[in-house]
C-alpha cells in the first residue's frame, strides 16, 4: 500500500497555523460529538455517515473506533470524555472553544479533499474559534473497521486523536503519530504515552482509594456516611483509573428504610466519562444479588435489591466491562433508599450581581457541596469581584479519603469575561500554608490546578479575580 499523510498539513483553508503542546483547559469534562451529514464544513457539507455507508461500516461501530482511538490517549490523563449531541451548526462557527452547548469541544466531520490526506485536525490551542479539537475526514478515502480494503479507521484516527489531544507528529515509526500511514497499529508506544502524562498529568486515583486500594469486597470503602443516609439519595462520583482498577463499596441500609421495600444502586458514566462500566451489588454474605454493564451509548444502570433489610450492609462493585481502553473513566453512582425520591440536581453556570464581603480570609465564604453529591467531594461557585484590588475568599472541607493523611483534589476555574484571562487562585491549609498547586492544564479562558490537600481539614481557597470554580473529587 502506498503511504499517505495523516498530518495537519496545510491543504485546507485555514485561519490560524497548527500548533501543539496546549491541553484543553477543562480536563474534567472534554466533549465530542459527531456532526451530522449536510452540516457546513469549510464550504462542503458534512458526509460522514456517508463515508459509513460507503465504506460498509455500520455508524455505530465507526462512531465506536472513533472514541475508542480518543480514549486510548485520555486514558492516561485526567480527562474525561464525554459524547454529547451535535447541533449542526457549521463548523468553526463562533462559540465558545471548550463547553459549547451547541456541540462537542471535539466534532468529528468529513468532506472530500485531495487524496494525499487522510483527514485534518486542529488542535486545541490554536487562537480563535470553535475549530479546536475538530476532526475532519476525507470523504475521499475508503476507511475500513474489520482489516478489509482501505485504510483502518481506528489507526487512522489514533493519529487525529493525538493532534485533538494537542501532541504533534512523531519521528518514531511505531508511533501512530508518525507521519505516514503504515498499517493498522493497537495502541500508543511508551514514548507518546509520556508526551500526553506531560501534557497533561497522570489519571488521579479516585478519593475512595485505600492505600492499598479498594479492589476487593473485603477491602471495600465505607460509603453512605450515617449522617447522610437520612435522605432518600446519595450520589457520588469516582473513577476507574486503570483497566485494572476495581472499586468496591459497601454500605448499611439506613433504619428509615421500610423492610422489604424495594430500593437500588444506579450507575451512570454518560455525562461523565466513555467509560463502560459493569457494576455488581451483594448482599452482606456477599453473595450477588444482581448486576448491570453499562455502555457509552446507554442512560445508565440499575440494579434493584428487592426486600431491602435495614441495618443490614450491602456491597457493590465497579469495574471495566471489558479490559479495552473503554474500562476507564469517572463514574457516578446513585444509592437509592427511596425510589419515589426527588432526582438530585445540580445548578448551572449563572454570575451573581454581586458577591458580597468575602473580600477577607476572615469573612471567607463556606462552599456548600450541591444536593445530591456525596459531601466534601464536589463544590462548585461562580463569583464575581466586588473591587479588582481586592480578592475574594472561599473556604470548604477536605474529602475524609478514608483514613488517608492526603488527598488529591482538582481546582478549575473558569472566568466569565469575554476575552478575559482566568484569574489566579492560591489554596491555603488550616494553618495558613499554601500548597503546592500544579497547572495541569489551561486554555485562553480557563485553567486547572491538582494539589494535595490534607484529609478532612478545612482548606480556603483565594480568587484574584472574578471568574467561575469548580472545584472537584477533593
Ligand atoms: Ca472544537
Ligand atoms: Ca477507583
Ligand atoms: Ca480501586
Amino acid at each position: 500500500m502506498t503511504t499517505r499523510r495523516l498530518s495537519v498539513c496545510q491543504l485546507e483553508v485555514r485561519f490560524t497555523p497548527a500548533t501543539f503542546g496546549v491541553p484543553w483547559g477543562d480536563t474534567s469534562r472534554v466533549t465530542v460529538s459527531f456532526v451530522p451529514d449536510g452540516t457546513p464544513v469549510n464550504g462542503s457539507a458534512s458526509n460522514l455517515f456517508q463515508l459509513f455507508q460507503h465504506a460498509g461500516i455500520p455508524a455505530a461501530v465507526g462512531q465506536d473506533a472513533i472514541l475508542k482511538a480518543l480514549q486510548t490517549w485520555a486514558v492516561h490523563t485526567p480527562v474525561n470524555l464525554i459524547l454529547v449531541a451535535d447541533q449542526g451548526q457549521a463548523v468553526g462557527v463562533s462559540g465558545s472553544t471548550q463547553g459549547d452547548a451547541h456541540f462537542g469541544d471535539i466534532r468529528i466531520a468529513a468532506r472530500p479533499m485531495a487524496t494525499n490526506v487522510l483527514a485534518v485536525t486542529e488542535p486545541p490551542g490554536s487562537a480563535g474559534d470553535t475549530r479546536q479539537g475538530d476532526i475532519v475526514l476525507n470523504s475521499n478515502m475508503l476507511f475500513n473497521t474489520a482489516g478489509a480494503g482501505g485504510y483502518d479507521l481506528f489507526s487512522a484516527m489514533l493519529q487525529e486523536a493525538g493532534h485533538a489531544f494537542g501532541i504533534g507528529n512523531s519521528d518514531e515509526p511505531a508511533s501512530p503519530m508518525f507521519e505516514q500511514y503504515s498499517g493498522a497499529r493497537q495502541g500508543l508506544t511508551a514514548n507518546d504515552i509520556a508526551d500526553v502524562k506531560n501534557l497533561y498529568g497522570s489519571r488521579p486515583a479516585d478519593s475512595f482509594e485505600h492505600s492499598s486500594g479498594n479492589e476487593t469486597l473485603a477491602a471495600a470503602a465505607v460509603v453512605a456516611s450515617a449522617s447522610s443516609r437520612r435522605a432518600g439519595a446519595w450520589v457520588f462520583h469516582a473513577d476507574l483509573n486503570s483497566q485494572t482498577d476495581a472499586d468496591a463499596y459497601r454500605f448499611t441500609m439506613p433504619s428509615h428504610v421500610t423492610a422489604g421495600a424495594t430500593t437500588n444502586v444506579r450507575l451512570a458514566t454518560t455525562g461523565v466519562s466513555l467509560a463502560n462500566a459493569r457494576i455488581r451489588v451483594f448482599d452482606e454474605n456477599q453473595q450477588l444479588i444482581g448486576e448491570a454493564t453499562d455502555s457509552h451509548f446507554s442512560a445508565g444502570l440499575t440494579v434493584n435489591i428487592s426486600e431491602a433489610q435495614p441495618g443490614k450492609t450491602y456491597y457493590f462493585s465497579v469495574n471495566g466491562a471489558e479490559a479495552n481502553a473503554f474500562a476507564v473513566g469517572g463514574y457516578r453512582v446513585k444509592l437509592v433508599f427511596d425510589p419515589a425520591g426527588p432526582e438530585a440536581t445540580v445548578t448551572g453556570d449563572s454570575v451573581p450581581a454581586r458577591q458580597g464581603s468575602n473580600n477577607l480570609l476572615g469573612s471567607a465564604l463556606s462552599l456548600v457541596t450541591p444536593s445530591g453529591y456525596d459531601s466534601r467531594s464536589y463544590y462548585r461557585v461562580a463569583g464575581r469581584l466586588d473591587l479588582p484590588l481586592l480578592a475574594d475568599w472561599y473556604k470548604f472541607q477536605s474529602a475524609p479519603v478514608n483514613g488517608q493523611a492526603q488527598s488529591v483534589a482538582t481546582v478549575t476555574i473558569r472566568t466569565l469575561e469575554a476575552g478575559g484571562r482566568p484569574p489566579a487562585i492560591t489554596v491555603t491549609d488550616t494553618a495558613g500554608r499554601s500548597l503546592n498547586a500544579e497547572l495541569v492544564s489551561s486554555t485562553a479562558d480557563s485553567a486547572s490546578y491538582q494539589f494535595f490537600a490534607p484529609a478532612d481539614q478545612t482548606l480556603h481557597l483565594k480568587v484574584a479575580t472574578s471568574g467561575l470554580l469548580y472545584l472537584s473529587r477533593p
